[in-house]
């Protein structure tokens, strides 16, 4: 498994940890590890999922992430 952390924009309460979160699980091959205001730590399968992906799945969720290193 891989680490990443996405940094995300538009995030200001509990409620949007929670909907970062559950975007995030609903991936396959995604773990989550920590999802705060403006940040989610997760460990991913490389060879299922992308850093790129993992960003676009808290995009589509209404928010505005990008991969960091
Ligand atoms: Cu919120």
């Amino acid at each position: 498994m891989n680490h990443t952390t996405l940094k995300i924009d538009g995030m200001s309460c509990a409620h949007c940890v929670k909907a970062v979160r559950t975007a995030l699980e609903a991936l396959d091959g995604v773990t989550v590890e920590s999802v705060s205001v403006g940040a989610a730590t997760v460990a991913y399968d490389p060879a299922v999922a992308t850093p790129e992906k993992l960003a676009q799945a808290v995009n589509d969720a209404g928010y505005a992430a990008a991969p960091t290193a």
